[in-house]
């Protein structure tokens, strides 16, 4: 057995986000998210569950703030619910929703816990939506806004920030394929929303840099591997295609400056407008760029497959099934994108801050799970993560998705990601063997291969 040494200030986490885990849709003044109107509409949802309770963790805070530290995990990537902070999106803020995450906050420093928020895990105000949402670009200005009032209640104490999580989802789901809320099926609206997206960020990280309020401020993007099908010109440029629409699209504005003009060329009348000083302005230093990884696809070209013409599948390595969410596992695939982004962005300060696998966990009669998989899943992508330390790269941290089993958006509760078991009938949280494995990694800051 040998054991590999993490950096010594390097960070281990766990993360979920505010829709997902919260609950209490409607009380205390929070205000209809896209997500609460597109659930309560009959067949978005795979299962037909909704998420008005999820984990109840509104209401259940203090108890799984006392299990984080419990497990000793040393960071809690958390999200702020738009809604909740500014009911419509914009005017004034709300007290109590601002209450909430302020509680949250004491009680995880309390417990020793670090805190690392995030703005925007895509639920906008319905309000904003009904004016446009992300493709109106006063969306933009009224993020920043509400960024704003976080920092000024929570910036004394917070010191990591995201804007955005996984803007491309937001974009590409909400507005393009409709799978997720709003459910708009246009690629014209989803090159304008991700273009608002970017520039809610720019803007956010000017407002922070200008009051002045201290940490680390950064965005966080989903980047999966990608293998071209076979050796023909057609699947290779399929797959970059769809290699600038995830990976080119953001890290080109965000670390360059400016967006990838093939990719424009190529989607012709669904180019975003961009105005002058927008780019430059979503290219303003940030201090760190989170990375979420899952999964390799391959990719092939097909006509009858959207406005890439490229089909996706699932590629595993070999000795790898499949998840719960028929993804693949590649572990060698995060090293691969995390030294992509080192060699062509700089070198840039990164986390990753989500990784994990939904799997079918078998509870036992005390509803304990012995989830040996996932400790091998996330086990294996902690070394490929090592093996990117050591060619190099300015990797600092890595956070499991997620701590608790919680509503996976338009696939209902089936898939479990949890270190936690959540058992939806009783909400009892019961620790998985892998909650077990992770505590002693973080305190140990080395893995046993
Ligand atoms: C993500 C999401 C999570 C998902 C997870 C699994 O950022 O993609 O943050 O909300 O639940 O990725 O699909």
């Amino acid at each position: 057995m040998t054991t590999l040494n993490f950096p010594k200030d390097f960070i281990w986490g766990v993360a979920a986000s505010a829709y997902q885990i919260e609950g209490a849709w409607n009380e205390d003044g929070r205000g209809e998210s896209i997500w609460d109107r597109y659930i309560h509409a009959p067949y978005h949802i795979q299962t037909g569950e909704n998420a008005d309770l999820a984990c109840d963790h509104y209401h259940r805070m203090s108890e799984d703030v006392g299990l984080i530290k419990q497990f000793g995990f040393p960071y809690y990537r958390f999200a702020i619910s738009w809604s909740r902070v500014v009911p419509t999106g914009e005017g004034p803020a709300n007290k109590k929703g601002l209450d909430f995450y302020d509680r949250l906050v004491d009680e995880l420093l309390k417990a020793g816990v670090q805190p690392k928020t995030t703005l925007y895990h895509w639920d906008l105000p319905q309000n904003l939506q009904d004016k446009g949402g992300w493709p109106n670009r006063n969306t933009a200005d009224r993020f920043a806004e509400y960024a704003r009032f976080v920092f000024d209640r929570l910036g004394d104490r917070v010191r990591f920030w995201s804007t955005h999580n996984e803007p491309w989802v937001a974009a590409f789901l909400g507005y393009g394929t409709g799978l997720h809320a709003p459910g708009i099926c246009d690629y014209s609206q989803a090159y304008q929303a991700v273009h608002h997206l970017l520039l809610a960020h720019g803007k956010t990280v000017q407002v922070f840099r200008e009051g002045g309020y201290k940490g680390e401020i950064g965005l966080i993007l989903n980047l999966n591997g990608l293998i071209p099908a076979s050796n023909s010109q057609a699947d290779i440029d399929a797959t970059q295609r769809v290699h600038d629409e995830t990976h080119a699209l953001f890290l080109d504005p965000i670390f360059k400056g400016e967006y990838p003009q093939r990719l424009f060329d190529f989607i012709g009348t669904h180019q975003p407008t961009v105005k002058a000083g927008d780019v430059e302005l979503i290219h303003q230093p940030m201090d760190y760029m989170g990375l979420n990884y899952y999964n390799t696809d391959i990719v092939s070209f097909d006509v009858f497959a959207g406005l890439n013409k490229a089909r996706i599948t699932p590629y595993s390595a070999a000795g790898w099934g499949r998840t719960d969410m028929n993804w693949g596992i590649d572990p060698d695939g995060l090293k691969r994108e995390l030294i992509y982004v080192k060699e062509n962005y700089g070198n840039p300060k990164l986390y990753v801050t989500e990784n994990g696998c939904a799997l079918p966990d078998a509870p036992d009669e005390n509803g304990f799970v012995a989830d040996w998989e996932r400790i091998h899943y996330i086990k294996s992508h902690i070394h490929s993560l090592h093996k990117a330390i050591e060619a190099g790269v300015n990797v600092n941290g890595y956070f499991v998705w997620s701590i608790f089993d919680n509503f996976e958006w338009e696939r209902g509760y089936g898939p479990r990601f949890g270190l936690i078991r959540v058992d939806f009938e009783t909400m009892q949280r019961i620790p998985k063997q892998s909650a077990y494995w992770f505590s002693e990694v973080a305190k140990q800051n080395s893995i046993s291969i």
